[in-house]
Parts: structure tokens; sequence; C-alpha cells
């Protein structure tokens, strides 16, 4: 099951990243859909921008992945009223800045929420 996920990740990234190479603008090949189960967010409000998803239940350091405090809308059809809980890095420890119940849809993140650095997503 996970390698399928993964899978479905890496094959989100080749369409985001063959539409660059033939110039289409990003905001016109914006991804703003996001399957049930996923937690999907986005740098851009609105759903525009790049685009994440996380299926398993983790603590995903986003900053890692280059995301620190780029967090700006996000969608969370995760099922079974799954939470997601936000975190932000403050030099020595996580703090805790939010959370979302599934199903929720934010398309503008206000502060504290765009400092995130790290998503448990279920
Ligand atoms: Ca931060």
């Amino acid at each position: 099951m996970e390698k399928i996920k993964r899978m479905g990740a890496w094959l989100v990234a080749a369409v985001f990243l063959g539409a660059s190479f033939v110039g289409v603008p990003a905001s016109a090949s914006a991804d703003a859909s996001c399957p049930s189960g996923w937690l999907c967010i986005w740098d851009g409000f609105n759903y525009n921008g790049h685009k994440q998803q996380f299926y398993n239940c983790e603590f995903v350091n986003i900053g890692k992945l280059g995301w620190s405090d780029l967090l700006r809308s996000f969608k969370n059809p995760q099922t079974g009223h799954a939470v997601a809980k936000f975190y932000n890095w403050n030099g020595s420890s996580w703090e805790f800045l939010d959370s979302s119940v599934a199903p929720e849809y934010i398309p503008v993140v206000n502060f504290p929420l765009r400092t995130t650095d790290a998503i448990q997503i279920c």
C-alpha cells in the first residue's frame, strides 16, 4: 500500500515537471486536486503554486522538502475525521501551531500557520 502511495506522488511530480518543460505558466498548470484520504498543501493561496501531498500518518519535516514557512493553502480530505497537526521549529524545539480535522479546506492560510515547518499528517 505504501509503495502505491509513493508511486502516486511521483506521478504527480512527473506531471508537474512535464508541464513545466513545455512552458505552461505555473498558474495555468496548478493542480488544485486532492484525492480523498490525502493531505495536500500549496505554497500559493487558493491551491495555486507548488503542491505537496501526503498520505501516511507520520510526522513530516516539510522544511527538509524546502517548504519552511511556505504553507499558504491546504486541503484535508482525509478519512475518518483524521486530525493533521501543524508545527513550527522555533530554533530549539517543535511548537504546536494548530490542527485541522478532516474534512477541511483552507484556501488562505493565516498566521501563525504560515510559519509551519512540519506536519503530523494524521
Ligand atoms: Ca517556521
